[in-house]
C-alpha cells in the first residue's frame, strides 16, 4: 500500500464539487487516510508551492490557493500516487483525457480543482505538510 497527498482546491470547494470529488475518489478504490478542511494562509501556500517559487505564475497560485476553503486528504491504495495523477488528469484540463476530473471540473491550468504529490519524496514532504500521525487512520 503507498499513500499519495490530495487537495480538492477553492475553486472545487466554491463550487460545491467536493462531494462529487470525494465519491470519484471512493469508487476508484482509493481508502482516505485523512480529510479534513482547512483555509490556507498565505505562509502555508507559499511554503506549499516554494518548489514554483521562481516560476511566472507563483504568486498568482499562491493568491488563488487561499482565497477560500481548500479539503486536504490523505489518500491510500496500491500505486496510490500515479493512480490518483491518472485520476486526476493532465495539469491543464485542455489536455486532460475524458473521464478524468480536471476534465469534468477544471476552468484552467492555474484553476484546476485537485492537487496531487507527483513522486513518494514528494508525498512524504506533503503528508506531513498537513496531518500528523494522530490525524492518519
Ligand atoms: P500538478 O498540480 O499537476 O502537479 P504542477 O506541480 O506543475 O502541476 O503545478 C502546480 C500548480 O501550479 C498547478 N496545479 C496549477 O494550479 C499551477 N500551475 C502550473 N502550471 C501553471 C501555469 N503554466 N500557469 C498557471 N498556473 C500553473
Amino acid at each position: 500500500m503507498e499513500r499519495t497527498f490530495a487537495i480538492i482546491k477553492p475553486d472545487a470547494v466554491a463550487a460545491g464539487q467536493a462531494g462529487e470529488i470525494i465519491a470519484i475518489i471512493q469508487k476508484a478504490g482509493f481508502r482516505v487516510a485523512g480529510m479534513k478542511m482547512r483555509r490556507l494562509s498565505q505562509l502555508e501556500a507559499e511554503g506549499f508551492y516554494a518548489v514554483h517559487k521562481e516560476r511566472p505564475f507563483y504568486g498568482s497560485l499562491v493568491k488563488f490557493m487561499t482565497e477560500g476553503p481548500v479539503v486536504v486528504m490523505v489518500l491510500e491504495s496500491a500505486d496510490a500516487i500515479k493512480k490518483w495523477r491518472d485520476t486526476m488528469g493532465a495539469t491543464n484540463p485542455a489536455n486532460a483525457a475524458e473521464g478524468t476530473i480536471r476534465k469534468r471540473f477544471a476552468q484552467s491550468i492555474e484553476r484546476n480543482c485537485v492537487h496531487g504529490s507527483d513522486a513518494p519524496e514528494t508525498a512524504a514532504v506533503e503528508i506531513p505538510f498537513f496531518f500528523s500521525t494522530s490525524e492518519l487512520l
